[in-house]
């Protein structure tokens, strides 16, 4: 039988915008209680005030930098006040910052995209998984990327970080195998969202024209899966998926038309 998200305890980190706002929305709409962070507040105010209009059994949030151990550790003592259990985490926040090649790439970009991709999911999880180990049936998905499996030019940082997300989610696998958590990468291709604007540092003309001449994904289609990803019967355990536009044959080949 399918998992159900009714009453459900759901906590997607960087759920201000992008992927995490639509899931939570999507997690909200089945009955769960969303539990939201990022270090946008206000932006976490208005996605929980949709989520309890969609129909969550409770939306919550509280600042929070999955870059900062401190910050990290307050944000679950305060989770621990709302509920003993986790059923679901969604390990998302993170992105790229640049797209310079290694010759010109910046400490300050490297070091953004290592500690929220590569650390912050190591430390979300880490203060999260007392709340699972004793919930079999709940789900730890991290979002990952096409850029984990195949590198490209400009994106040594990006890339390696979310090959290290990779190797990350293998080794939590084997390490609880027999608690009955599931875990699995959820691997998105070119998606329409923030992403590009944060990569490009708000140049909004840079950052349309990674969309220029297709239709990319977009948060929703992400959202879905994140939701059937954890809505599994509980002796099934998505390792991995990876989801590209129809338009994305492989990360270097995308087919674009004029206008
Ligand atoms: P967005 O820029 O739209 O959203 C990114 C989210 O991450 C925001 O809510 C942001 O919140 C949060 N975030 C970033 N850094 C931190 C931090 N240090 N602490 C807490 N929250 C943080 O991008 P997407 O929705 O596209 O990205 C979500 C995930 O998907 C990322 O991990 C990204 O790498 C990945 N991805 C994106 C793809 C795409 O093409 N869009 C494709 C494949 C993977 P705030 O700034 O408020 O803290
Ligand atoms: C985002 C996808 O190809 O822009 O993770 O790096 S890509």
């Amino acid at each position: 039988m399918n998992t159900s998200l009714k009453d459900k305890w759901v906590f997607i980190t960087g759920a201000s915008a992008g992927f995490g706002a639509e899931g939570a929305r999507h997690f909200a709409r089945a009955g769960a209680n969303v539990v939201m962070g990022a270090r946008r507040v206000e932006r976490l105010e208005t996605v929980a005030a949709e989520c309890e209009q969609a129909g969550a059994a409770s939306a919550h949030f509280h600042e929070l930098d999955v870059a900062c151990t401190k910050s990290v550790n307050i944000f679950v003592d305060w989770l621990k006040t709302l509920t003993p259990k986790l059923d679901v985490l969604v390990n998302n926040a993170g992105g790229a910052h640049g797209a310079d090649t290694v010759a010109e790439g910046k400490d300050a970009d490297w070091e953004a995209m290592v500690q929220s991709n590569f650390l912050g999911l190591m430390r979300v999880t880490r203060a999260c998984l007392p709340l699972m180990v004793d919930n079999p049936g709940s789900t730890l998905i991290n979002i990952g990327s096409i850029a984990g499996r195949v590198a490209y030019e400009g994106g040594s940082v990006y890339c390696g970080v979310k090959a290290a997300e990779k190797s990350i989610t293998q080794s939590l696998r084997l390490e609880l195998n027999g608690t009955g958590i599931r875990v699995g990468t959820l691997d998105p291709g070119l998606a329409e969202t923030e992403f590009a604007l944060v990569r490009f540092k708000g140049d909004a003309a840079k950052s349309n024209k990674i969309y220029e001449g297709l239709d990319p994904l977009v948060a929703e289609d992400i959202a879905e899966a994140m939701i059937w990803m954890a809505t599994r019967p509980p002796h099934v355990c998505i390792d991995e998926i990876l989801i590209k536009c129809t338009a994305q044959a492989a990360i270097h080949k995308t087919h674009r038309v004029a206008d």
